[in-house]
Order: structure tokens, then sequence, then C-alpha cells
């Protein structure tokens, strides 16, 4: 915490600050051109809102550690003070929503400030400080990297409706993170309306029984002096506050019914309005109160005004409004302003301040150091009959003997089904992570095959059964080389229908610069005998479509050991990517294995080769055994076995020209004119654009209980549906 600071320089910043954020919004919306004339948009009133709380974080509070997550729309706030700061040249000003220049929310990719979380997607950008946390307790704990800095995130009220908050805030892990902070603007509207019956007792209640510490900052010095008034609004509905903050005085005074006659007009005004969240020494005394709880996560409730100090203050409809001409003229008469010159320096003790404090927050750049060399392979035989799923649980033992310095990087995680999609092996001999040591009781009763040894050593983490948590922290264990200089390798598993439900947090993560890689096991119908809610359809297009992200769906264990070499080889580096992998429980025949090594990383190989094949039956995944059945029927038949869609699918870009991929690769396995089955346990637009002719086989309808011989010929993916597909495609 710093010095004592002049609250009245700090006024001044706060000013500007404020000025300058809507300043930002209106010349991208009012000066600037718009040739295709569609909205431009930005947030003036939501960003007024947390000019207070900002400006006194910022100047008086934060220190060079310390990583901060803005609400998406208070990206102008924080890019008026990383300008304020010096780390943002004026000329980005004027480029807010611009090609190349500040983005909508808050990005720490593609901003060209000092970004610490991305956010836009409500919710995840409140909790990615905690995953933050957790990641940087990891990396200190396992390599060396300074411990310490406060994880904070600035979130809007309406951020608290989202399911990701409660469930990062239930898992038992968070409630030991001291370093975490929230800070909720509670302005008491979200998008579209004034929240109803929004409480912040009843919230702080709710923090406080999942283990946080919680403070209020509900007013400021003048309400502090009114306990009449005080009594009155902590009495009335959220509704009438927001309405009385449209009145005028003598509208104000009337509706109040509280003796207010000492009071003049502007006073009654000021007075009405002055919460603790615009109150710069009640904030950052509420910041000090937070920070002297170092033993569990703290969450500051700021009320605030949505709109503070613009004509728009407290409007219901005022999130998207944007101010006019003649309302930006008159608000800069308010505060002494230039509307034609707005983005000049601030001088005297407010620069001087915004120089000292630049400088304070300054911090060096970690270069990464390079993960060690993955080997090609691991020296295992694939014999016998196994699934992907068996390949998965035995990789990461076979890794740390025979790569020891990799597997040291590898951090697993999972949502409460690590044993369950085989990673118990690894667990036994990685250890559980948590950020204090805890009692195994199980240590002593010998009919337990998989230890819980848990101490801040481990390489396991398991949360609960909570996917968009499991997507949040892989995220931050995946940027770890970019914000600490140490690269870890996170893999998560997940039972593959469950990816649809992590999969926005999980597209979000990337987008925000986090490399991973997620396994999803077992899928499809194949798990049938499982039951039938759990079977994915929709993931192998998923696995295409993600940017940011390689799919692979390999059958056999040679080929799933080194499509994950080679994917570990591309985390936790600048530019590097994450990977998807769906794999199976179905046992599948290791002997009928062919291809090479550049072959299943490229996307895939002639499984049975032909010198003059009729058809290529195309297969991905765990249907190898039916559509070589299908070929040894068919006699003319060739297999090509896909370890990639989404590789083939890049090279089937490439081949017009576009992307990054190969374009030979789709050429080699499918000759031009040679009729094509598909088969994929998925949705069988998957492989469509494989060839011409095709005919796609796959699942389009919700799975059931059942063995998969028979769930197969109830989708039509068994050998006899492929056989009859190939002989329709050849008359
Ligand atoms: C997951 C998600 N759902 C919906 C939106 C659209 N949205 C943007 S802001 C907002 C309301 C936010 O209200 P609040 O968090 O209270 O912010 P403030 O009042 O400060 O603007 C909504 C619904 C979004 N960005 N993300
Ligand atoms: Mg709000």
């Amino acid at each position: 915490m710093t010095a004592e600071i002049d609250l009245e320089t700090l006024k001044r910043v706060e000013q500007r600050v404020l000025w300058l954020a809507a300043s930002i919004v209106h010349h991208a919306n009012r000066v600037r051109p718009n040739p295709s004339g569609v909205k431009v948009g930005g947030h003036q009133a939501s960003s007024a809102s947390m000019v207070s709380l900002m400006t006194a974080l910022y100047f008086a509070v934060l220190e060079a550690p310390d990583r901060v997550s803005v609400k998406p729309h208070a990206s102008p706030v924080l890019h008026a003070i990383n300008h304020l700061l010096g780390r943002l040249d004026a000329k980005y000003l004027t480029t807010l929503r611009q090609f190349g220049g500040l983005q909508s929310y808050p990005s720490r990719t593609k901003d060209p400030d000092p970004v610490d979380y991305s956010t836009g997607s409500v919710g995840l950008g409140a909790t990615a400080p905690i995953w933050g946390a957790l990641a940087h307790r990891y990396v200190a704990g396992h390599f060396d990297v300074a411990r310490g800095g406060r994880q904070i995130a600035l979130i809007g009220d309406a951020e608290l409706d989202e399911g990701a908050c409660w469930e990062a805030i239930a898992d038992p892990m968070v409630a030991r993170l001291g370093e975490v902070m929230w800070v909720v603007d509670l302005n008491r509207q979200s998008l579209d309306r004034v929240v109803p019956d929004i409480a912040a007792g009843r919230l702080a209640a709710m923090f406080e029984a999942a283990g946080w510490h919680t403070v209020m900052v509900k007013y400021g010095p003048r309400l502090a002096q009114r306990p009449d008034l005080r009594a009155r609004i902590d009495a009335m509905p959220n509704e009438e506050y927001q309405r009385l903050l449209r009145s005028d005085a003598p509208d104000l005074r009337r509706r109040l019914e509280v003796d207010t006659d000492d009071l003049g007009d502007d006073d009654l005004l000021a007075t009405f309005r002055d919460l603790g969240g615009h109150d710069l020494a009640g904030l950052i005394d509420g910041y000090r109160q937070a920070d002297a709880v170092k033993d569990r996560p703290s969450v500051v409730f700021a009320y605030t005004i949505k709109g503070w100090s613009l004509p728009t203050e407290g409007h219901p409809a005022n999130h998207s409004a944007l101010l006019n001409h003649a309302q930006y003229r008159e608000f800069a008469a308010k505060l002494g302003e230039d509307p034609d010159a707005p983005f000049q320096p601030l001088d005297g003790a407010a620069g001087e301040l915004c120089r000292t404090v630049g400088e304070r927050l300054r911090r060096e750049p970690t270069p990464a150091v390079p993960t060690p060399t993955l080997p090609p392979d691991l020296g295992r035989k694939h014999t016998g009959k196994a699934s992907t799923q068996q390949a998965f649980g035995r990789f990461f033992v076979d890794l740390t003997r025979e790569a020891p310095a990799v597997a040291d990087r590898v951090v697993t995680v999972s949502p409460d089904v690590g044993t369950s999609t085989n990673l118990g092996g690894w667990i036994n001999k990685a250890g559980i992570w948590n950020p204090g040591d805890r009692i195994d009781w199980f240590a002593d009763d010998t009919d337990t095959l998989v230890r819980w040894r848990e101490s801040d050593h481990g390489r396991h983490i398991e949360l609960g059964i909570a996917e968009v948590n499991l997507v949040g922290l892989l995220g931050e264990l995946g940027a770890t080389w970019s914000r600490d200089g140490q690269p870890l390798l996170p893999v998560g598993t997940i039972y593959d229908p469950f990816v649809s439900r992590a999969l926005e947090p999980w597209s979000f993560g990337i987008y925000a610069g986090g490399q991973s890689i997620l396994v999803g096991t077992p899928s499809g119908v194949t798990l049938g005998p499982e039951g039938g809610a759990h079977q994915s359809v929709i993931t192998p297009s998923i696995g295409i479509e993600q940017p940011g992200c390689v799919a692979y769906e390999p059958a056999f264990g040679q080929d799933f050991e080194w499509c994950f070499l080679h994917a570990l080889s591309q985390l936790g580096k600048p530019g590097g990517t994450s990977a998807y992998f769906r794999l199976s429980t179905r046992p599948i025949d290791q002997t009928h294995h062919t291809g090479t090594r550049e072959e299943a990383i490229a996307g895939g190989y002639r499984l049975k080769r032909l010198e003059r094949p009729r058809v290529i039956i195309a297969v991905m995944g765990a249907l190898v055994p039916e559509a070589l059945e299908a070929a040894a029927i068919l006699e003319d038949a060739e297999v090509v076995c896909i370890t990639s869609a989404d590789l083939l699918f890049r090279s089937f870009q490439a081949r017009s020209g576009f992307g990054d991929g190969n374009p030979d690769t789709l050429t080699a396995l499918f000759p031009p004119g040679v009729p094509i089955v598909s088969l994929v346990d998925g949705h069988p637009h998957t492989l469509a654009f494989l060839g011409s002719p095709i005919t796609c086989l796959g699942v389009q309808r919700f799975g059931q209980a059942g063995d998969i011989l028979e769930l197969y010929q109830h989708h039509e993916i068994d050998a006899e549906s492929v056989v009859g597909a190939a002989l329709d495609l050849l008359g």
C-alpha cells in the first residue's frame, strides 16, 4: 500500500479519467468518419460508473506485481488510465473499435497497451484472476518465479448473475486465496434494466458463506452526516433510487419526504448521489480493509451511479447511450475541459502523480524460458487391444520415464473425472496439487488404488464437477509462459459431451492467450453401454471450428502418442496453439496400425493401401474396425485413417490458397474422382469436404444405452452400412 496521497490531486486525476473515457467513446462515434454507417458504440455510462473506483485503485493502491481484470464495458477507463500512466500513446485514444486500434473490451493479446486479463464475456473476467492466482501459485511453487501480487477483478454487479462466478466461488481451494480481491461496481443496473431487488446484503452473505471477507463502501462523507437521508435511501427499492437520480431538486425534495430544508438545491442533489463508490477516500479505505485480511479472498461492494456525472446519469436505458454533441460540450464546460482538444496532457501535481505512479507500476517484460524439447515418441510398443483413453493414461507414466524434464512441466486438471479418464497412474506418480497440504486419510487403507496425496508439489489439480472452472484454470495455467516466463503444459480431461458445456469459456481462454490441451473422453455413441445421456455428437465439428486449436481424434495408441507429443510441443510459447483430443474407451486391435509419425501428425494415412482403389473408406477414431470389416467385404476398397479432420480441412482450404494448411495432404489421401464413404462417431458433416462423390456416415440423433454393435446398426455406422453406401456410390 502506498503512502498517503493528496486527495485533491487524486480528484483532478479522477476527473481527467472521466473526461478521457467519455472522449474516447465520443471520438469513435461522433468524430471519426464512419464509412459503412454500422453502429460503433461504446459505454460511457458503464465507464463513468467505474471511474472513481479505478482511479483510487490504480493511483493509490496498486503495486507492480498486482494484476487487474477490468469489466468489459469499462475498457475506455482502462485505456485512459494507461495513457495517464505513460503506457499508451495519445495517438491510440482516437482508435477505439478501429481496426488495429483499441479493442471494444480489454484484450491481453490485441490491445496496444498492457492489459492483464481479457474480458468481454461477462462472468469470465470476474473469475479469471482466481484462476490466475492459482496458476501463479502453482508456477511459483514449481519453478523459479517470484511469489506475490494481488489478483483483482473489477466487475459489474449484474455479472454476479453469471453461474461462472458462483461455480468459482464455491471451489474450496478458492477460499484460501488471500491475494484475490473482487470489487463490485454496484450501480443497480445491467444492460436493459434496473436490477430488481439487487441486495448487497444477500450477496455478501453468499460470499461470506463461501469463506470470503466482505467490505461495504456504501456512502460518501455527505451522506455519512445525514442518518435521516441514509435511512430513507436504505429503505427504498433500487428502482425508486434510480428514479430519484433523474429528479431535479424540488421534485427530489418532495418525493423524499424527509426534512431537507437545511440543504440548498445543489447540496441536496449532491448529497443524494453521494455514494461510496465515488468517494476516493472511502474507496481507498475499503481496499485497505480488504488488503488487511490475508487468509481469504475479499469482495468490496462499492455503491456507484451508472453514468456518474454524465447527462445520462442513472437513466434506465443508459447502457449504450452516447452523449450528443451538445451534451458533450456541456459536459466539457462542467469539467473545464476543451471539447475540441480533448486529449491534452495533465499538468501540475496531477501530472506529477501520474508520472510517479507510472514509474511505480512499471513491469519489466518477462522473457519465457523455452519448453524442453519433446521426443518424437516414447518408445512404447502398442500391442494387443487397447483404447485411446488407455493410451492417454499410459502416456504420462511413459513421459515421466522418457522425458522427465517435460513431465515436470505437465499439469493435469480434471473436474472430478481424473481416475475415470485413466489418469490414476499419473496421479499416483505426480501427486495432487493443493495450495496447502492436506492429510490423506486413506493413506493407510491398502484397498485404495489411487493415492490422494495433496500438497503444493503435486502436478494434478482436481476440481469439483465444474467444467467452466476447469477451462478457466486451463486458460490461466496455459498463460504462465507469458506472465511469469515459465511455460506449463496444461492438460484437462473432461467427458466429451461436456466439452459443449465448457465451450464458450474454453474458447474465450484461447482467445485470451492461454494454450492448453483439452481431452474429451469417452466420446460418441461408442460409450453407449455407459448411457445414452452422455453421447457427444457435435464435438468433431467443434474441433474443426475452434480457432487457435488443433483437433485430433486418433484410433490407435501409437497415433495418439505421436499426436499428443506433437500437441504438447506447440504449447507455452509465442504463436503456440492449443489442442483438443477426442478419445474413446473402445479397445481396438493395435496390430492394424500402419501409418508413420509424419502422416499421423499431418492428419491421416492410408491404413489399407490398394494400387487402384474403386472406393475409399475414410474413417476417424473408434470406428476403424467397422471400416476394415467393410473393406474386407468390398475387396477393392482402400481405408484412410484420419487422425485430424481439422488438419485435413486446413489442407482443403490451402488447396484454394486460404489459411496455413498443407495443400498436398488431402490430395495424397484422396485422389480426385475416387468415391469416398466417410465414417465418424459424430456428426457426418465433419468429413463432408474430403472429396467427391462422397457419402457421409455418422450420428445425427440423440443416443441411447446399448451395446455398441446394436447402436452402430441403429445409427447406420456399422460395417454393413458402410458396404451399402459404397455399393450405392459405385452404382
Ligand atoms: C456472457 C454474456 N452475456 C451477455 C452479455 C451482454 N452484456 C454486456 S454488458 C451486460 C450487462 C452488464 O451489467 P453490469 O455487469 O452490471 O455492468 P454495468 O452496469 O456496469 O454496465 C450484458 C448483459 C455479455 N457481454 N456476456
Ligand atoms: Mg451494473
